[in-house]
């Protein structure tokens, strides 16, 4: 049976976040559904969805998460190499709703259920309600049979946090400083929370994150560690794109600083893709819903290559069609994780809900072997 932790953090108990290059036992999704997000009845980011499953399913075990409408659908859409199990869900976007993982050095593990107001309840969330989603990380913690630490106040979203696993964090201040989060926690209050429940040292504090990121410009989406002192950051050469300066800021910050183990940072960088924007055909496809971020045609999308995930022995990496720069990140990365296979996967589907291959993912450490 699996237990809610009181009175303590992981911190106290000798528990850290580990990187996500570090073993897994498996991979979290979440089935998307929604027609006020995906367009045409959700059908094609089923199909995206699906590819990613079956990609990351060669490397480490897959769970796919599903509402009972779906259960079905989805039964029949995965190979018998994806776990499919029943949960109520209000959207797909496991990076955000599930547990973080953290693991002691005697490779137990145990889970962080942060409080979920789907990227900033009612000041600029994303849709109402969140009420299911907000009760998933408990659920996978629980199917898992893993111990969890619940916070009940404070609001964080896993696409936020990133862990070198060696006692350092790296988020934006964009999002975690925005006044939808934790509006009554100072930087330094916010800072020590993270450095509690990821057991970190030291957090590294990026001002922005991608431009016109929905999540009001999570950390997962401008850069990767990729090891510890090892980054993937998103960048332009193009001076006059919005993204310059993010990206810009983003580089010499991290030039200038070390981790908490005191390392100087190396960064990759991984140019993003010519500008997606919606068009009008994938607009009409959406069903408008007030309360719900509607998705224009011409708005442009966030896309990013740094919105990776690392599995066991492989990087599964977003596509966009891109002539020039779908190639070119292949072959960064590829360098970057000499012993991983790079897998490319066309996710236009994807990034037209809101987010791409990292934010539907959520990767759960191997433990104890
Ligand atoms: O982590 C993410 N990128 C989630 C975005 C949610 C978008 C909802 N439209």
């Amino acid at each position: 049976m699996s237990n809610r932790i009181k009175n303590s953090t992981p911190k106290k108990d000798g528990y850290r976040m580990p990187g996500e290059f570090e073993e897994h036992k498996g991979c979290w999704m979440v089935w998307p559904e929604r027609t006020d997000n995906w367009r045409l009845g959700a059908k094609p980011a089923q199909k995206a969805f699906v590819e990613v499953a079956e990609a990351i399913a060669k490397y480490e075990e897959v769970t796919m998460c599903v509402s009972d409408r779906q259960y079905e659908a989805a039964r029949e859409a995965l190979s018998s190499n994806v776990r499919v199990v029943e949960m109520s869900n209000d959207d797909s976007w496991m990076r955000d709703i599930g547990p973080t993982f953290v693991v002691n050095d005697a490779g137990d593990v145990r889970g962080v259920d942060w409080r979920f107001n789907a990227w900033g309840g009612l000041v600029d969330g994303l849709y109402f309600p969140w009420d299911k989603d907000d009760k998933v990380a408990r659920k996978v913690c629980e199917i898992e049979n893993v111990d969890y630490y619940s916070l009940e106040e404070f609001v964080l979203e896993g696409g936020s946090i990133h862990s070198d696993g060696d006692g350092t964090a790296i988020v934006t201040e964009a999002c975690l400083l925005d006044e939808s989060r934790n509006p009554h926690m100072s930087k330094e209050e916010i800072e020590n929370t993270l450095k509690e429940y990821m057991g970190v040292e030291k957090v590294l504090w990026l001002p922005n994150g991608i431009y016109l990121d929905e999540t009001n410009e999570h950390v997962d989406n401008i850069v990767h560690y990729c090891a510890p002192g090892v980054l993937a950051l998103a960048w332009t050469e193009d001076e006059k794109d919005p993204q310059y300066p993010l990206s810009k800021a983003a580089f010499d910050y991290l030039s200038n600083e070390t981790d908490a183990k005191g390392r100087k940072i190396t960064i990759h960088k991984l140019h993003i893709p010519n500008e997606v924007l919606i068009t009008k055909e994938e607009s009409e496809g959406v069903d408008a819903v007030d309360g719900t971020l509607p998705r224009n045609e011409g708005d442009r999308q966030a896309a990013s290559y740094a919105n990776f995930y690392i599995a066991n022995k492989a990087v599964i990496l977003p596509l966009f069609g891109d002539d020039i720069y779908d190639k070119k990140a292949i072959e960064t990365l590829s360098e970057v994780f000499p012993n991983r296979e790079v897998v490319g996967i066309y996710a236009r589907e994807i990034i037209l809900g809101g987010g791409n291959i990292h934010c539907i993912t959520q990767q759960q450490p191997l433990g104890k072997k």
